[in-house]
């Protein structure tokens, strides 16, 4: 039991933040500026000029596929080592490190699904001012400039990207504190010099002492060519404030390996468009940093986010896209310490537009890819060749999802489900935030509240409806909790600055951090998920794992001490990949429990690049508030750029209470994002969608069964996204790279290629503007049928019941259009096929059928995946993987095809009969309905207009 002590802080912790959550915005008193960062602050200090590296031509190596090359910085002669690699599928990797680190740095493993396939390079010429080297392809070469160190890629006579090119390359060399007195200081940022203390007590001189000597001859290495200047001069940076010790508010980071950190700058010429870096709340198009903050790349739980900033949010993805009309590239910064990313557009030497970009890491090592592209759907293929794609979510995940903080016992949660079923509303998970557990315990239920979950999940399963349980990566401290007694006894949890277990303080109180980043630890936590471990869990309950950033409420920043340690590294180092391990050994337990057969579903609020591999992600705590609604378009459109498609946004608004016109904007909005959950603030008033009187019950409802008919749509795309790492979710740019007019826009996206949405996200909105792309294409209105032109701004009148949703002529999608209380239930039912015809009278589709949630559509082959085409006034259905089979009885009822001429008969020819449909006509629409072709799914047919 929680001490009273502990109850009464908590308690006033939680009301605390909410009433924080009536009055204020973000505290941002409670977040590093890059000036506060002592690092951030140091790289960012440094201003453009020469490099101060130069390369060393004469320890030029060259094998096959690996070129090295020494680095020797000018000033303190400390040399690191350059590693360049001409990756498969035109991308390049850049490593340096210390050439002799006097204690390894940290390499971030995990994230790349293999070790990067390599082609073999040559040295085209070499004199003593660089290096030539083909990279094969169109006339691509790489060249290394010695002095000053510069390396550019260039294709034919263009250069594409310059690393070093404003010489910020700055590499902290790991040191040994030389005076203990002059360098413990601590820097609390803002007055700095004014808080000189030094801190230290003599034993722990002794120690510094010691390791000085063991270090000495390593340090000597590096610095073979250093003369009295340069000693001089690293005596300078060593005296740097925040290099050994900082503060922060309260709370002081050790830095036992003192000033480590990296920077690195490109430059892109012909570049005015970048995109990436998520999670940042703000525009999909990134901003000019200078003169503001950098972006910041730092897992953290921010209370109360703000707009349009580049503060640091719950994850962090080091992948930065670049667009003009002619290619689309991709930088890959693998690192997982604190990052902070300056992008700056402007002019280049010869007054054509270019883009700078800044990369500054707190530890670790450059290690960057480039992925040339040159077509955005290249950049993704490749970004996916090194971390692998979405995972393939079950069907039933990609429907709706009821949740709020909290659903309060069992009598609630069968009130709300019945709920739905007397709204005629279909749903498919029902949430329970950790209100349910036993004192936040997690992996356990709340005795009073949850006394028979088995039967609660027995009654969802009844209904083939489904729940997720919370499971925070915070354990509560108490001996007579099992998943603690565990992680203690085997050592599990990460450790503090002195080895003891780091305890930090949560929802339960005082609360341990399991050490994600240890294999055996992950494998211990996946199975806690077994059906006997995790008790009252049946095969209908998932998983999420919130605060994984991980939050600590007593931290620096709300999050853990940078000093704490798993194993060998620091927190520093593995920081923001801390989150991703959590899902992954969550994910894993998921699959295990079922033997390895069910494909398993978690959502995570913290995440990095490979996170896709694991689940689904949300944008944490956002506020009802339309500029927050707005927000969670670029905020998921700039995920899917980055490979995590499966991204959505708090329905409703986390924090505060919608009005009914922005809880039904968001309903229609959110049932065109990939990930469709309502949920709200436990201090907020129940919104259960009929709670807002009949009209808008009805308007909600139907935009939760727009997404129902749709889910068909839905899962083929994330098949797709799963086979081949391409985004669900797409920005106009990326299907239409040479149309400019798409680049900036952040208001309305693509689903797949062929569904364009433009949410009413304004209040009181009456019309709005649409910009249909694609010269010489045309669109369809998805209700109304009616047809426009492609590439024109086109206004759109709107009342409280449109959802803008145009299909692109060309393609066929495939709806069910009879909706039932979950998408179990329409498991069997017919397709309706919309065929939109392009302006030539042309249309081609996919439909993907499998079991919905196993894995057999890949260890069995258990799939049906078909071609659909329109072509010559004729529509076949032919397969796309023949050596595949599944036993579906779905057939299609409807054919409805839009842009079309009145034929004088159809029919219809499948098994070798020929047989003739019934249709109808209108005129006005140009739309001709053929009613019950009645053709299994699974079968080749044809349907022939007469
Ligand atoms: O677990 C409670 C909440 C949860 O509802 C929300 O979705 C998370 O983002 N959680 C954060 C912790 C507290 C938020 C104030």
């Amino acid at each position: 039991m929680a001490s009273f002590i502990e109850r009464v802080c908590l308690h006033l912790l939680l009301v605390l933040s909410v009433s924080q959550s009536i009055t204020q915005a973000v505290d941002r008193s409670n977040f590093k500026t890059c000036e506060q960062s002592a690092f951030c602050s140091r790289q960012r200090s440094l201003k453009p000029g020469q490099s101060s590296y130069r390369a060393l031509l004469d320890t030029l190596e060259l094998s096959n596929s690996r070129l090295t090359l020494q680095l020797l910085n000018n000033n303190n002669k400390v040399r690191l080592l350059l590693e360049l690699y001409r990756l498969q599928g035109n991308m390049t990797r850049v490593k340096i490190n210390e050439l002799k680190p006097i204690k390894p740095r940290y390499e971030v493993p995990d994230v790349l699904i293999t070790d990067p396939p390599t082609e073999p390079m040559s040295v085209m010429a070499q004199d003593e001012h660089g290096v030539v080297l083909s990279l094969g392809g169109e006339n691509r070469r790489l060249f290394v400039n010695a002095q000053p160190f510069r390396l550019d890629i260039m294709e034919g006579p263009k250069v594409l990207l310059t690393m070093n090119s404003r010489g910020l390359l700055a590499f902290e060399h790991l040191r040994i504190r030389k005076d203990t007195i002059s360098h413990k200081i601590t820097s609390t940022v803002g007055s700095m010099w004014d808080k000189i203390k030094n801190v230290f007590s003599s034993s722990k001189d002794q120690t510094d002492t010691e390791e000085d000597g063991k270090t000495e001859d390593m340090e000597k290495n590096n610095e073979d060519e250093a003369s009295d200047g340069a000693e001089e001069k690293k005596e300078k940076e060593a005296d740097q404030p925040g290099m050994w010790e900082e503060t922060f508010k309260s709370h002081s980071d050790s830095k036992p390996n003192g000033p480590s950190s990296i920077s690195l700058d490109f430059s892109l010429p012909g570049v005015e468009h970048v995109y990436g870096l998520p999670e940042h709340a703000d525009s999909l198009r990134l901003r000019n940093t200078d003169g503001g903050d950098p972006y910041r790349l730092y897992n953290l739980d921010v209370f109360q986010y703000e707009l349009s900033n580049p503060m640091a949010l719950y994850g962090a993805v080091p992948v930065l896209i670049s667009h003009n009309t002619r290619r689309t590239m991709g930088l890959f910064w693998l690192n997982a310490a604190e990052t902070w990313v300056d992008v700056s557009y402007g002019q280049g030497s010869d007054e054509a537009s270019q883009t700078n970009v800044r990369w500054m890491s707190e530890s670790g090592i450059i290690d960057v890819f480039i992925m040339m592209g040159p077509q955005p759907a290249d950049v993704f293929t490749q970004y996916a060749s090194l971390t692998g794609t979405q995972s393939f979510p079950p069907l039933s995940t990609l429907a709706y999802h009821q949740s709020r903080w909290n659903y309060n016992d069992q009598e609630d949660v069968s009130t709300v489900d019945q709920g739905f079923d007397e709204h005629d509303i279909p749903y498919d998970f029902i949430w329970l935030d950790i209100e349910h557990t036993d004192g936040k315990r997690y992996f356990t239920w709340d005795k009073n509240n949850f006394p028979q979950p088995k039967e609660m999940l027995q009654n969802l399963m009844n209904k083939r409806r489904k729940m997720v349980t919370i499971v925070d990566p915070h354990i509560k401290v108490d001996s007579s909790y099992k998943i603690h007694n565990e992680i203690r006894s085997r050592g599990y949890y990460v450790k503090n600055k002195d080895g003891g277990d780091y305890e930090g303080w949560c929802w339960p109180g005082n609360a341990g951090y399991p050490d994600f980043t240890n294999p055996e630890m992950r494998s211990w936590w996946a199975s806690m998920f077994a059906y006997d471990q995790y008790e009252g869990s049946m095969k209908n309950l998932y998983t999420w794992n919130d605060m994984n950033e991980p939050s600590v409420f007593n931290g620096p920043e709300v999050t853990m001490h940078k000093d704490a340690l798993h194993g060998q590294w620091e927190h520093r180092d593995v920081h923001n990949i801390y989150g991703l391990y959590v899902q992954m050994a969550t994910a894993e337990g998921l699959m295990q429990r079922s033997g390895g057969m069910e494909r398993p579903f978690v959502l995570a609020r913290a995440f990095f690049a490979g996170s896709q591999r694991y689940g689904a992600v949300w944008t944490g705590d956002n506020a009802a508030e339309w500029g927050h609604l707005k927000a969670s378009i670029p905020m998921c459109l700039s995920l899917g750029l980055v490979g995590i498609s499966f991204c959505g946004a708090d329905v409703g608004g986390f924090f505060k209470t919608p009005s009914a016109e922005l809880l039904v904007r968001w309903y229609q909005a959110g049932a065109y994002q990939p990930f469709f959950r309502a949920h709200a603030h436990m201090d907020t008033p129940r919104r259960e969608p009929w709670l807002f009187g009949p009209d808008n019950t009805a308007l909600i409802r139907e935009a939760i069964r727009q997404r129902y008919t749709l889910l068909p749509y839905w899962y083929q795309q994330f098949y797709h996204a799963h086979r081949t790492g391409q985004p669900v979710m797409r920005p106009l740019w990326v299907e239409y790279p040479e149309e400019i007019a798409t680049f900036s826009i952040d208001d309305e996206y693509l689903i797949g290629r062929d569904l364009l949405v433009h949410p009413v996200t304004d209040e009181g909105s009456t019309g709005l503007m649409a910009y249909l792309p694609g010269n010489g294409e045309v669109w369809y209105d998805v209700h109304t049928f009616q047809r426009h032109d492609g590439a024109q701004n086109l206004h759109i009148g709107v009342t409280m019941s449109t959802i803008p949703v145009f299909q692109r002529g060309g393609s066929i999608i495939c709806r069910k259009n009879r909706v039932r209380r979950s998408s179990s239930c329409m498991e069997n039912d017919p397709y309706t096929l919309y065929v939109a015809l392009d302006p030539l009278g042309n249309a081609e589709g996919e439909l993907y059928i499998d079991d919905g949630h196993t894995f057999k559509y890949e260890t069995d082959k258990q799939f049906i995946h078909r071609r659909l085409s329109f072509t010559s006034n004729t529509l076949s259905s032919s397969d796309l993987s023949p050596d595949t089979s599944f036993p579906t009885v779905s057939w299609v009822e409807k054919v409805v095809i839009l842009g079309a001429q009145k034929p004088s008969a159809v029919t219809l020819t499948s098994d070798g009969r020929e047989t003739s449909v019934e249709f109808e006509f209108d005129p006005d629409t140009a739309v001709l309905t053929l009613r019950k072709p009645d053709v299994k799914a699974a079968v080749n047919w044809t349907l022939q207009l007469h």
